[in-house]
């Protein structure tokens, strides 16, 4: 072994056993609050940086049940910790039981206590730099005095920056929206000349640190658009991407049920095919319901284009 290679080897250890010891104070700690399940703190978690080691990046996330300071007891006897969304290319694995959280084919819950206790780690990796989410909810638990609590209401959010992106984050805004939010995916492209460089995807969370964060590994102008979904997009014009920046979205124009990115016939037919049912894709206002309230928002909106289809 060559003198670099094993002070490169003594640096990755000193990182992951760095990255192991920090991670202990930002454990999600699950207690009880009025009859619900929640993550008593972190609250809200705070945007975790990864470990870089031998190219790729790691990042230690622990969990844990809450005790009460004063008594020293735990306010759960058990619950189900239930991945609500992940972003691809990012995976969570644990010595004894392999890769337990990922996109898809994976268990993506694990249940505390396990093998006797509740507090336990998961190595989360990503092999590419980015911005990576992910967004659980703690279900089907039990109190420490054997209630059955209420599942948790929204899911619980961890932003992960790997390596050396620029960041976009803020708030996302759909004032004529009545439904959760959390179900309308955000998608935020930066395109040059007309094309798409780039973009990602990921639902917005209101619980989170910022409603939404991604990152992109490209610097210099661009124009950013972003669309949520059932709305007509908006964009950010000669837009250079640095660092990173706070960059707030309202969508103010709903009806495009379809996605395309403009209100017309095709909207207006799949309402109707709809109307009176409750198919979520067709709810223009997120009520729950498919009526005249819907088709008359497509109606008011009909012809309409996303800024990001203008010229
Ligand atoms: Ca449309
Ligand atoms: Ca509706």
């Amino acid at each position: 072994m060559k003198t670099w290679h094993i002070v490169a080897f003594i640096v990755a250890v000193a990182q992951i056993a760095q990255a192991i010891a920090q991670a202990h104070e930002d454990d999600l700690l699950f207690g009880e609050e009025n009859g619900q399940v929640v993550v008593i703190q972190p609250q809200p978690h705070p945007i975790r940086t990864m470990s870089s080691v031998f190219g790729s990046f790691i990042l230690d996330v622990g969990m844990d049940f809450y005790w009460e300071p004063n008594t020293g007891l735990d306010h759960l006897r058990s619950c189900r910790v239930q991945q609500v969304w992940i972003t691809p290319g990012l995976q969570a694995t644990k010595s004894g039981f392999g890769t337990v959280f990922c996109a898809s084919g994976c268990p993506n819950f694990f249940n505390l206590p396990t093998n006797g206790t509740p507090h336990h780690h998961f190595i989360f990796g990503a092999s590419q730099p980015g911005v990576y989410v992910w967004d659980v909810r703690a279900v089907n638990a039990v109190a420490r005095d054997g209630r059955p609590l209420a599942d948790m209401a929204h899911p619980y959010r961890i932003y992960m920056v790997a390596g050396n992106v620029r960041r976009l984050f803020g708030s996302v805004n759909a004032p004529n929206y009545q439904g959760n939010l959390y179900n309308l995916p955000l998608t935020v492209q930066i395109r040059q000349a007309g094309t798409v460089v780039a973009q990602q995807s990921q639902p917005p969370n209101r619980t989170a640190r910022y409603d939404y964060m991604v990152g992109f590994t490209q610097s210099g102008t661009y124009t950013v658009v972003a669309k949520l979904s059932k709305h007509l997009s908006r964009r950010a014009d000669n837009f250079n991407l640095s660092s990173a920046h706070r960059l707030d979205w309202t969508f103010s124009t709903p009806g495009d049920v379809n996605n395309d990115d403009v209100i017309d016939d095709a909207d207006l037919l799949q309402v109707l095919f709809a109307f009176g049912s409750s198919d979520p894709a067709s709810d223009v206002n997120g009520d729950g319901v498919v009526d005249d309230a819907d088709l008359l928002t497509i109606l008011f909106n009909f012809g309409a284009v996303g800024e990001g289809s203008q010229n």
